[in-house]
């Protein structure tokens, strides 16, 4: 069986039951949040082994995420507790439109911002298949991006495949210079390269996925994918393979946060399954277009189950 790991920073995340400003939602709707942790879901849903790295805190939202972790089946061995930070937690607004909704983060000095090098397990790395990353991991601390580092050093060492998802979080970063040198920097040790074509202008300078894709081929990275939205994804190979997919039609898009983490999960549990770049790319898109017509970040997510029924249908 093909074994799956991320890393990550797992969060609270209360979405406003009604629009309007943060300041004056008095209900909200508690749900999980972390992109690598929606990845994670995404993957155990469809049968493989998932592990997930990461931290809580010793309180009512650590308990919540590791409940919430161990009933989707992902194994809760490496997720440590911290006795003196809390977990962190993210407030977002309404959306019903498909328009980005807004997104307060209360997360600094989290438990997970103190995960480091030291909690990996080199032992995981042995039986992993594939290691997923995203530019959220090391933009919440500099320990934790040691942590990442670590892991991508000791998946390459392992002969485990590394996808990255740019995932730009400007707020998280001191200035955009910083944030270009270090996602780059990952993503050039990577094998697969997921950028958004709007990350892709502020990380290669250029508004053509082509380009984009040219851009990290050419510093060794094997596969980019550029996510167009609604218009599909482009992907390009060192092996000269480039394809664009068509999105798939969606009849009311709610909320398009978590979709680029669908997105990653179609990818690279088709991958795994062995399939060609651009069947890979389109199962991407098509989990994608399932979490952009939900609230949630994972509720949209398919078991392997709903995923033959959809992909025998389109
Ligand atoms: O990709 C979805 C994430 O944005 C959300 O779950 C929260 O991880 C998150 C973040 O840091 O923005």
């Amino acid at each position: 069986t093909h074994s799956f790991i991320t890393l990550g920073e797992a969060m609270a995340m209360f979405v406003a039951k009604t629009p309007g400003q943060l300041a004056n939602i008095e209900e909200f709707h508690r749900s999980l949040a972390g992109a690598e942790v929606n990845v994670a879901i995404g993957m155990a849903r469809l049968g493989f082994e998932a592990s997930y790295i990461s931290k809580v805190g010793k309180d009512s939202f650590g308990q919540f995420i590791r409940k919430a972790i161990s009933k989707e089946n992902i194994r809760t061995a490496w997720i440590s507790e911290s006795t003196n930070h809390a977990t962190g937690f993210m407030l977002k607004s309404n959306v019903t439109d498909g328009s980005d909704p807004k997104v307060e983060y209360f997360r600094k000095n989290s438990a997970a911002s103190t995960l480091s090098a030291t909690d990996i397990d080199e032992n995981l790395f042995k039986t992993g298949t594939h290691l997923h990353l995203t530019g959220i991991s090391i933009a919440v601390s500099s320990t934790m991006r040691e942590a990442t580092k670590h892991a991508l050093n000791l998946a390459k060492e392992q002969g485990c495949s590394v996808s990255f998802d740019t995932n730009l979080r400007p707020t998280l970063w001191p200035d955009e210079a910083t944030m270009i040198a270090n996602i780059n920097e990952f993503a050039f040790a990577s094998d697969i390269v997921l950028p958004g074509i709007e990350e892709g202008k502020i990380l290669a300078g250029s508004d053509q996925p082509e380009v984009i894709a040219d851009f990290y081929l050419q510093h060794g990275v094997k596969t980019v994918i550029v996510k167009l939205g609604s218009k599909g994804a482009f992907f390009k190979t060192n092996t000269g393979e480039s394809g664009t997919v068509a999105g798939f039609p969606v009849e009311k898009v709610v909320d398009t946060v978590g979709a680029g983490d669908s997105f990653a999960v179609g990818v690279i549990s088709a991958l795994l399954d062995g399939k060609a770049m651009e069947q890979a790319a389109r199962r991407g898109n098509l989990l994608g277009s399932l979490t952009v017509q939900v609230r949630g970040d994972s509720e949209g997510l398919p078991t392997r189950a709903h995923l033959s029924t959809l992909e025998k249908a389109v």
